[in-house]
């Protein structure tokens, strides 16, 4: 079982669009276990978006995840790191297939609604920078044996 971390983007919390994103995410088979509203300070965006910096879109980055509420939300699945990044789609939402959340519902690679951890590594680092252990609810579901074969 594999976890990652999935966030709902300023843009996707302003559009209306959390339920549709999460939504999608679940419908396709994958748990919830953490979820919350919770807006993004300097700091911790500079420690989520580290790899980045220096690159030429790096500050509107920071600009843009800070620039209000979020929802991060924590989810489990076989394989759920690869399922959540085919789901979202291309990072730039014109190369996106058809089909996806960024291409179904977004147009600029600087409002691309969702992020998803993108290597076990990053998953593990990222889901320890927005959750604390107690955060995190392991649970049953009775229908897991109809989506896990
Ligand atoms: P995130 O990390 O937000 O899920 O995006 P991806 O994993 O799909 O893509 P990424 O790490 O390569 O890029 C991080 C973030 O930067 C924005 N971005 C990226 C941008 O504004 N301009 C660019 O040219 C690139 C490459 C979009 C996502």
């Amino acid at each position: 079982m594999e976890r990652t971390l999935v966030i709902v983007k300023p843009d996707g919390v302003q559009r209306g669009l959390v339920g549709t994103i999460i939504g999608r995410l679940e419908a396709r088979g994958l748990k919830i276990v953490g979820m919350k509203l919770m807006q993004i300070d300097r700091a911790l965006a500079e420690r989520h978006y580290a790899v980045h910096k220096g690159k030429p879109f790096y500050e509107g980055l920071l600009d843009y995840i800070t620039s209000g509420p979020v929802v991060v939300a924590v989810l489990e699945g076989p394989g759920a790191i690869e399922l959540v990044r085919q789901t979202m789609g291309a990072t730039r939402p014109s190369a996106a297939q058809p089909g996806t959340i960024r291409a179904d519902y977004a147009i600029d690679v600087g409002r691309n609604l969702v992020h998803g951890s993108d290597s076990p590594e990053t998953a593990r680092f990222e889901i320890g920078l927005f959750f604390r252990e107690d955060e995190l609810v392991s649970w049953q579901r009775d229908v897991d044996r109809w989506i896990y074969g």
